[in-house]
């Protein structure tokens, strides 16, 4: 029994397994798809025994977009008072690192959600798109902004004002994807880099993912000096002496993420 209706959920040691499950719309993101998302994934941020996740779909879709037909009847005025989308932009807010592994459509707000993630892996017949323009309106959770900070304003441009969509190879070269896999290898590989991530000392795994966050919102020399105070904090964590002890000892060090 699961308490989930478009969503599955699984662990593998540290690792969390969130995977969109809702194979007759391409995964189409409707409110209880999202709102079941958040929930799992701000459980995960806060069980002690999770170190990263992994955000996928199917081999088909990882998302084909938010549900056209849930949005076909919104209006301005509700969506202004309810301030439609804010409330599924909660992956943002999750402090943990989360992969994006990406098989298949990636289109319109699934686009975005994988770009919400810390970084993407794609199966090598992965579609990325921001194809809104098509349906009159525009990309809103995103598509303008994260997309153009990872390939740049000549490439952002055309995929937005055209709804073109990109393969895997084109992300990967313009930036938007981390490294493109096999598809039928892409989610084992990424479970395994997210282990890899999740052995790692949680703090210092959590101050990275922030400060490489950071980097998108402040000046440079803020960002260096908020680099450097997270560096000089690390210092007083009982996994820097055991990291640093272990290579000395020549042994794999046991982290305790304290
Ligand atoms: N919404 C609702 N249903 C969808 C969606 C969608 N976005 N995408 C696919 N489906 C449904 C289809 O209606 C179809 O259902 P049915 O069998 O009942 O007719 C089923 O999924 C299978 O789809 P197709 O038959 O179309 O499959 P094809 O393989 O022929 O085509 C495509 C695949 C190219 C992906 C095609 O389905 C498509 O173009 N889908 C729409 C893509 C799109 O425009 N996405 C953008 C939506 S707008 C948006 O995302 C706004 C962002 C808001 C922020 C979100 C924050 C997270």
């Amino acid at each position: 029994f699961s308490q989930y209706q478009y969503i599955k959920t699984e662990t593998r040691g540290r690792v969390a397994i969130v995977t969109l499950n809702r194979p007759k719309a391409l995964n189409a993101l409707c409110t209880p798809l999202m709102t079941e998302l958040n929930t799992a994934l701000k459980a995960f941020d806060q069980d002690a025994n999770i170190g990263a996740m992994v955000l996928t779909g199917s081999e088909k879709a990882f998302a084909a977009g938010a549900d056209i037909k849930e949005m076909s009847t919104l209006n301005f005025v509700d969506n202004f008072k309810n301030n439609f989308i804010e409330d599924w932009t909660g992956v943002t807010k999750i402090r943990k690192p989360i992969i994006a592994a990406v098989n298949g459509f990636a289109l319109g707000g699934g686009c975005e959600l994988a770009m919400m993630c810390d970084l993407i892996y794609a199966g090598d017949r992965a579609k990325f798109g921001q194809p809104e323009i098509k349906l009159g309106i525009i990309p809103g959770a995103g598509g303008t902004q994260r997309f153009t900070q990872a390939v740049g304003k000549a490439k952002a441009m055309h995929m937005v004002l055209t709804g073109d969509m990109m393969t895997a190879a084109e992300a990967e070269s313009a930036g938007l994807v981390a490294k493109v896999y096999p598809a039928d290898q892409l989610l084992e590989t990424a479970i395994k880099n997210a282990e890899t991530i999740a052995g790692y000392s949680l703090p210092s795994v959590m101050m990275a993912k922030e400060l490489v966050d950071a980097s998108f919102e402040m000046p440079l020399a803020q960002g260096l000096l908020f680099e450097r105070r997270l560096f000089h904090a690390l210092f007083a964590t009982k996994d820097q002496k055991e990291g640093m002890a272990a290579f000395a000892e020549k042994r794999a060090p046991k982290f305790t993420h304290e």
